[in-house]
C-alpha cells in the first residue's frame, strides 16, 4: 500500500478485517518489519487519540517515530504558491515536504478542513502535496475531507460487537458549538457504503454530505424514523457541505442530541462516537456512561486500525 485515504486503498474489507484481528491478538509479531524505518507524524490540528494511537501503533511494529506539531515549534508555513512572503510565514511548504521527507520513510497528515476555499478542501490540497512532494508513502490521519483511520477502526468495532449479520447503523448528526469538519462522517459513509450492512444516514435538512461519500446510503431526515431498529448508533457533528452554507452551522437543535429516550427507540443499540465528545451537545451523560457505550473499545480500536495500514506500507517499501 502506498497511500491511506480511501476504502479502496485497503482493499477487500473482510480481508483487512480479519488482518485487523489478528494484529489485535499478536501485536508484537510483525516488529522487524518496521526496524531501522521512521515514521513522521505531521500535525496541522489538535490529537489525543490517532497520536497516542499511530504511534503505538508504530512501535509495536518496531518502527521509530518523530511527531512534528506544525504550529508549535516549527515555521509558520504559506502553503500558497505564487504569495509574495513578507508576512508572518517564514518557510514554504514545498521546501518543508521533501525536507520532512528525507528523514523518514513513511508519512501521516493531520490537516483539517480550512472552510476558506471548498474546492481547496474538497481537492485535498495539501495532502495532495504531501503525496507529490515528499517521496513517501502518506497515509490520512484526519484530512480536509476523510479520516479512514477512524473508520477502519470504527468498522473493526462494529464487526467485534455486532450480533446479526447484517445489523443497521445509524450516522446521526447531533449538535455543536463550532463548525467541524466533515471528515468523520464522510469516512464513516464511505466505509460503511463498502459494507453490506443496512445503512442509514440522518440528519436535518441542509447538512447533506458530498454524493462522493454518502453513494446510495438512505437519507432520513426524521432522526426518531431512522433510529428505528438501529443496532448502532453512530453520532457526530459536521458543519454544512452543500453551497452556499459550505462550512457553516445552520442548526444548533438539541432535540437531535443522542439522549437515554432516543436510544429507547432503537433494538438496544450500541453507541458509538470517534471522540472528543461533547457530552449532552452530542450526547447525554447516561447514554455515553451506559453499558451500551462502546466509544472506549472503539477508541482502542485506533491502535489495530492504525498497525494494519502502517504494516501494510512496510510491507511494500
Ligand atoms: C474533529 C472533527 O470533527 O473533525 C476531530 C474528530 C476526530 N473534532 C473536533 O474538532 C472537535
Ligand atoms: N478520533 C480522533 O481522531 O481523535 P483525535 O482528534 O484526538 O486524534
Amino acid at each position: 500500500m502506498r497511500s491511506f485515504i480511501n476504502v479502496e486503498d485497503i482493499g477487500d474489507l473482510k480481508v483487512a478485517v480479519k488482518e485487523a484481528l489478528a494484529v489485535k491478538v499478536n501485536r508484537f509479531g510483525y516488529k522487524s518489519l518496521g526496524e531501522n524505518k521512521t515514521l513522521l507524524m505531521v500535525f496541522f490540528n489538535s490529537s489525543l487519540r490517532t497520536r497516542l494511537s499511530t504511534q503505538k501503533a508504530a512501535m509495536n511494529l518496531g518502527m521509530n517515530v518523530i511527531v512534528l506539531d506544525v504550529n508549535q515549534g516549527a515555521w509558520k508555513l504559506e502553503t500558497e504558491r505564487g504569495v509574495i512572503m513578507d508576512g508572518d510565514k517564514s518557510e514554504h511548504l514545498l521546501e518543508a515536504i521533501p525536507v520532512m521527507g528525507s528523514y523518514c520513510d513513511v508519512i501521516g497528515v493531520r490537516s483539517f478542513a480550512r472552510f476558506e476555499n471548498k474546492q481547496d478542501d474538497y481537492e485535498e490540497k495539501i495532502l495532495q502535496q504531501f503525496i507529490r512532494y515528499s517521496g513517501k508513502p502518506v497515509f490520512a490521519m484526519e484530512t480536509a475531507t476523510v479520516h479512514p483511520l477512524q473508520a477502519f477502526a470504527d468498522l473493526i468495532t462494529i464487526e467485534e460487537f455486532k450480533k446479526v449479520e447484517r445489523p443497521k447503523v445509524v450516522l446521526t448528526w447531533a449538535p455543536h458549538p463550532k463548525a467541524l469538519p466533515q471528515a468523520v462522517p464522510n469516512s464513516f459513509a464511505q466505509w460503511m457504503n463498502a459494507t453490506d450492512y443496512d445503512f442509514v444516514i440522518t440528519h436535518p435538512e441542509g447538512y447533506e454530505l458530498d454524493s462522493k461519500f454518502a453513494g446510495n446510503a438512505r437519507v432520513e431526515y426524521d432522526q426518531n424514523k431512522a433510529l428505528e431498529g438501529a443496532d448502532f448508533v453512530y453520532a457526530k457533528n459536521w458543519s454544512a457541505y452543500a453551497d452556499p452554507n459550505y462550512g457553516q452551522i445552520l442548526s444548533k437543535d438539541m432535540s437531535w442530541t443522542v439522549t437515554t429516550e432516543k436510544m429507547a427507540l432503537t433494538n438496544n443499540a450500541f453507541f458509538m462516537h470517534c471522540l472528543p465528545v461533547r457530552r449532552n451537545m452530542i450526547v447525554s451523560d447516561d447514554v455515553i456512561e451506559s453499558a451500551q457505550s462502546i466509544v472506549i473499545p472503539e477508541a482502542a480500536n485506533r491502535e489495530i486500525s492504525a498497525q494494519v495500514v502502517l504494516k501494510r506500507i512496510l510491507e511494500k517499501l
